[in-house]
């Protein structure tokens, strides 16, 4: 039989005050300053560690209690608990690693115990108060099916017949202590809440439905919605605009605030969508750090990005909570992604490209997540619809059919859904009309994605599917237009991206022609 060695890597400093144990080992041991005083490298020439352990399995004072396969590399890890007198010992924990059924190492840490007590003074209900006690939590409810009487091996080399009781509160508190049984001495505790440690919230959002937040538990048992690249890979902090408020939770149950719950939870979901979708990886594609706010008190009625980060308004006179519509969250998170690439100047035609792209990948976002419909949380072509507590048919644009809605408030200013319904507006009237003339675009998307007529020109349009229209848009809009594009230079890059996604021959293409003609231009 070929000889194995066996590379012992024990890491509890108790071991050394095991004198007994250590002579099956102790001429070989090689004690090296690289590893810290935890930890010990044992180097055994022979069987003599295995056969040792293997006693200790037939005896049952090891058992096992995890195998784990590593396919990959074609071992298997058994894990085996020490137990005295059938009372596990903290701590005491060792494992076979196995490669083609033979051992090729052991690890752990293992203790020689010798005339320990094993019948408690204290019952568990007064350990539990001396438990108590100690936490100065009368409130403090035990966790039944986690006490247990154990071995607690000490870090002056003596063993303590313990109990080991779990205490907690609601979710937000766990605290599992180790009270010697004979004394009623607190000898070790350890928190169940990991501190900083992703956690994932409830949330009552705008509309009362339960939806999941990513959020933080930090270290003065608040939550936070905070997410630091833990559940999505970007830093993304939602705050109440005003007077600076941190909202923050202590059970993690976020039923005090809709919007905010709202806001967090579909900024995350236009996260995913932007990656899933095109790949995207957050608002500048490597994952730049977003700050929502909510409630900002600056304006009503609205939304907005402000350069650096997302900002949803009080509710005013319209009754309208920006934050909880998926279309306008992803619309805002939009105008980030502009800013990163083709960074369309925010006035006049680059200014109303810039605002159709929001809407477009608003309403693709919508389209992703939710399911063609007329309601709230159903899929459209309006912008902005989820806003009030009920579904409002009317939104702020409508895609489909731009002339139905005034962004004016004036039906005989409708929103134009053609060239030649364009608004020449001055700068200081909707900085050039960007949202009043966003709809000529964000309509040519409608009928490259679900097919019709244009009202104007009465040319119609196949619809190709909202997929493969977004990411003609996207890569037209994130790809190929800059600062200054205009109308015209928006209608060119979509024919070049149509063509170069597909072909000269493709219906794709075909039908971005037609839609470019339908809002207007001359394709030859
Ligand atoms: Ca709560
Ligand atoms: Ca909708
Ligand atoms: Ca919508
Ligand atoms: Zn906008």
């Amino acid at each position: 039989m070929k000889t194995k060695k066996f590379l012992v890597i024990l890491s509890f400093i108790f071991f050394m005050h095991l004198s007994g144990f250590a002579d099956y080992v102790g001429k070989t041991y090689v004690s090296s300053p690289e590893f810290s005083q935890f930890k010990r490298t044992f180097s055994v020439q022979n069987q003599l560690l295995l056969q040792f352990f293997d006693q200790q399995v037939h005896r049952g004072n090891l058992v096992p209690f995890l195998v784990q396969q590593d396919s990959k590399n074609s071992m298997e890890h058994i894990r085996y608990l020490q137990t005295h007198r059938g009372l596990p010992v903290f701590g005491g924990e060792i494992v076979y690693h196995l490669k083609s059924e033979v051992v090729e190492s052991i690890t752990g840490e293992y203790y020689r115990l010798d005339n320990v007590e094993t019948e408690p003074e204290l019952t568990r209900e007064e350990a539990a108060s001396a438990y108590r006690a100690y936490l100065s939590g009368p409130e403090l409810i035990e966790k039944s099916q986690d006490t247990r009487l154990i071995i607690f091996p000490s870090k002056d080399g003596t063993f303590h017949l313990s109990w080991q009781i779990t205490l907690a509160k609601e979710d937000h508190f766990s605290m599992t202590g180790v009270i010697d049984a004979l004394t009623g001495e607190v000898l070790f505790q350890s928190s169940n809440i990991h501190f900083d440690e992703p956690a994932i919230g409830l949330g009552v959002n705008y509309h009362g439905l339960n939806v999941k937040l990513a959020t933080t538990l930090y270290s003065d048992d608040y939550y936070y919605l905070y997410d630091e690249k833990r559940v999505r890979p970007f830093n993304h902090y939602t705050y109440d605009y005003r007077n600076n408020y941190i909202p923050g939770d202590t059970d993690n149950l976020w039923d005090f605030d809709g919007a905010i719950v709202s806001a967090h939870a579909l900024v995350g979901q236009v996260y995913d969508f932007y990656y899933r979708f095109f790949g995207r990886e957050g608002i500048n594609d490597k994952n730049l750090d977003t700050v929502v706010y909510v409630h900002n008190d600056k304006y009503e009625d609205n939304a907005f990005w402000n350069g650096e980060n997302i900002n949803f308004c009080v509710q005013g006179k319209k009754n309208e909570e920006n934050a909880a519509c998926l279309d306008i969250v992803a619309h805002e998170y939009s105008h980030g992604v502009t800013d990163y690439c083709s960074d369309l100047v925010y006035s006049f035609e680059s200014g109303a490209l810039n605002e159709s792209f929001s809407d477009i990948m608003g309403t693709t976002a919508e389209f992703y997540w939710y399911p063609e419909g007329i309601g709230l949380y159903l899929a459209d072509w309006y912008i902005g619809e989820d806003a009030r507590p009920y579904y409002n048919t009317s939104g702020c644009r409508n895609l489909a059919n731009p002339n139905a809605n005034s962004q004016m408030g004036d039906s005989s200013y409708p929103d134009p859904c053609h060239l030649s319904q364009k608004y020449i507006v001055p700068i200081n009237l909707d900085n050039g009309g960007v949202h009043l003339n966003s709809t000529i675009y964000g309509h040519a998307f409608y009928l490259l994605a679900n097919g019709g007529r244009n009202s104007v020109s009465h040319v119609l349009v196949n619809g190709i599917g909202i997929d493969k229209a977004a990411r003609i848009f996207y890569t037209a809009f994130v790809y190929y237009l800059t600062k200054n594009s205009d109308f015209m230079d928006a209608a060119n890059a979509l024919l070049e991206v149509a063509y170069s996604l597909h072909s000269g021959g493709s219906q794709e293409y075909q039908q971005t022609i037609k839609a470019m003609e339908a809002i207007g231009w001359i394709v030859n």
